[in-house]
């Protein structure tokens, strides 16, 4: 009776161990890695370059267990609102208000305008203009014909820092159809700028549910200060901020079937992985 009992201990250990705890299907997101943003681009970035081989990198060592990589691509109308010789008097790097209706329509002053929506812009200057060599990505990131590409900032009246949504969240791009088709759980983050599209791409996925791990060493901000702000409300929302030389351990935990105790993070399918154990053990004669 003795021996049945261990017996069944391990079946249950051996059950348990054949679930695939894990954190899901994986996507590598490389945010804006484009010329625009690199040292002798229009808004260059101090040592933007530098990502690219890190990126490369974890992109060759974690080839297998990227079910998807995508490229965003900050893609501007030549006039676009973001652009401080859009704005009178105004000079790059000021902010201003800009005033937008219901519907996520820009207010100008010639025109009668219900304003809903109050959104401070900072304003850049002239930047990643669409279909020119300025826009296009860094010529040596590493890309292949399965990335996705996601186009974001296409319109000409509203910025969009994130690879999701527009600043004012009027407008999604296909990025969260994408990962919800491709039933991806976990997004690591790398790219351009680190303070803004890489900071506002991560608070959404968040807020979308998405297991989420930011690789500093694979980013570069616009500014000291709006980074640190960035990095510590990351840490506050729960976004994981890594070092790419802890991604191999990390990879391991999220990609593992069997070490229960590699569980971090709530999943419905851990869950019921669990109870499902739980329910085998107790029914199934050993
Ligand atoms: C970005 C400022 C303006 C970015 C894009 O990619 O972080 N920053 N447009
Ligand atoms: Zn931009």
């Amino acid at each position: 009776m003795k021996e049945q009992g261990n017996k069944g201990y391990l079946t249950l250990y051996q059950i348990i161990a054949s679930f695939p705890v894990s954190s899901g299907r994986i996507a590598l997101l490389v945010i804006d890695v484009q010329n625009c943003f690199l040292p002798t681009g229009t808004l260059p970035v101090t040592d933007g370059d530098q990502v690219i081989p890190i990126i490369n990198d974890i992109r060759r060592e974690y080839r297998d267990l990227f079910s998807l990589v995508v490229f965003s691509q900050d893609w501007h109308c030549v006039d676009h609102v973001s652009f401080a010789s859009q704005h009178n008097g105004m000079k790059a790097f000021d902010t201003t208000l800009l005033q937008y209706d219901e519907q996520g329509n820009l207010c100008n002053s010639s025109s009668q305008c219900d304003v809903k929506y109050n959104i401070t812009q900072a304003l850049w200057p002239d930047h990643c203009v669409k279909n020119t060599t300025d826009a296009e990505f860094a010529v040596n990131i590493t890309k292949e014909n399965s990335d996705i590409i996601v186009r974001k900032g296409y319109h000409c009246e509203i910025d969009s820092y994130s690879a999701f949504f527009d600043n004012g969240g009027f407008s999604q791009t296909e990025l969260g159809a994408k990962l919800k088709e491709e039933k991806i759980e976990t997004v690591i983050i790398t790219g351009l700028a680190l303070d803004y599209c890489v900071y506002y791409t991560a608070k959404d996925a968040k807020k979308l549910g998405y297991n989420v791990y930011v690789v500093q060493d694979a980013t570069r901000g616009v500014s000291y200060a709006t980074s640190v702000d960035a990095i510590t409300d990351m840490d506050s929302r729960g976004i994981h901020m890594v070092q790419s030389s802890q991604l191999k351990a990390i990879m391991d935990g999220l990609t593992s079937s069997g070490n229960i105790l590699q569980i971090s993070g709530f999943s419905w399918n851990k869950i019921v992985f669990v109870f499902i154990g739980i329910y085998l053990y107790l029914l199934v004669p050993l």
